[in-house]
């Protein structure tokens, strides 16, 4: 008898100086399961270790980006003697470790949102670095329909990026919100035609990848910081941080290319 060939639920395309991560469970508009949570992992585990990618794409197959968990794992009997899941093992295991994983990657990550995006997978989009969604895309919180709650940091994202009053109408509500209103309401960076999403999420996350790899890793931890740091704290850190990228060869190179007039020739590489 011949297997079935498995379909792998991660893809990943290196391509120079930027690997390009695609969430493949299409039939399942891309929800995770514990094979695809493995996998992504290990995809990061790669793409952190290898000094040569300076960037990452992250999308989704298919005419989804991710539905969050997938609840095919999650059903009971109605009257069964089963346990409930243990959804905090599941969290404290999988998905907080990859939405530390997103915000302390020192590499940015662009995410091309290339349809709904809903539950954690709502909340692992809005974790990526710059957001583009396809025009056709929506954002759905859709925890509160199952009695959840926002996970993957959506209670702390969401609040920061949109304000308390929006945050709580996503969360309570569960309605979807098109690519459109994110932008405006400032939850993502960019609504795009959905024939030019790909094209230009390529072109960003290239063009990230031919800049000063060391410096953005350092104004990724400084936002990151200021999310609970005090204004003092943050002058700290800012002159400790700056004083870093001050001995980073791109910063010589890019002082003496603006004194040339010449396009910087970024190598990514540390102090
Ligand atoms: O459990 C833990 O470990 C805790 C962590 C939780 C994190 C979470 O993310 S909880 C939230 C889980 N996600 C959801 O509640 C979203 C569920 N999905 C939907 O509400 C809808 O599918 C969408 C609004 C996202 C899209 O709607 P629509 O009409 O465009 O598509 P559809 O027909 O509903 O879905 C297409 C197929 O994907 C369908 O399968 P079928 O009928 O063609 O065989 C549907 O069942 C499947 N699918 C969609 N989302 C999921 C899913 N299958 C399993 N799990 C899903 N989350």
């Amino acid at each position: 008898m011949v297997e079935a060939a498995h379909e792998p639920s991660i893809l990943v395309t290196h391509h120079a100086g930027w690997a390009e991560v695609t969430l493949n469970r299409p039939d399942r508009l891309n929800s995770f399961n514990v094979d695809m949570h493995l996998h992504l992992a290990k995809a990061l585990d790669g793409i952190e270790a290898d000094e040569d990618c300076r960037a990452v794409l992250l999308t989704g197959a298919g005419r989804g980006f991710c539905a969050g968990q997938d609840l095919s794992d999650r059903v009971r009997p109605a009257d069964g003697d089963a346990p409930p899941p243990d959804l905090g093992a599941t969290i404290e295991t999988y998905y907080n470790p990859l939405i530390r994983r997103l915000k302390t990657l020192r590499k940015p990550v662009v995410v091309a949102v290339n349809g709904v995006a809903a539950g954690a997978g709502a909340n692992i989009a809005l974790a990526c670095d710059i957001v583009l969604a396809a025009k056709s895309a929506k954002f759905i919180q859709a925890f509160a329909k199952i009695g959840l709650i926002p996970d993957s940091g959506g209670t702390h994202t969401l609040p920061r990026l949109v304000g308390m009053a929006r945050a709580k109408g996503l969360a309570l509500l569960a309605e979807p919100i098109s690519a459109e209103t994110a932008e405006r309401w400032g939850m993502i960076w960019k609504a795009v035609d959905d024939a030019d999403l790909m094209t230009e999420a390529r072109a960003l996350t290239a063009h990230l990848a031919s800049q000063p790899t060391q410096g953005l890793a350092m104004i990724k931890e400084a936002l990151l910081a200021s999310e609970t740091n005090s204004l003092d704290e943050q002058l700290d850190l800012e002159r400790d941080l700056q004083r870093r990228a001050g001995r980073t060869p791109d910063y010589a190179e890019g002082v003496r290319a603006f004194m040339e007039k010449r396009p910087a020739h970024f190598t990514g590489k540390p102090e």
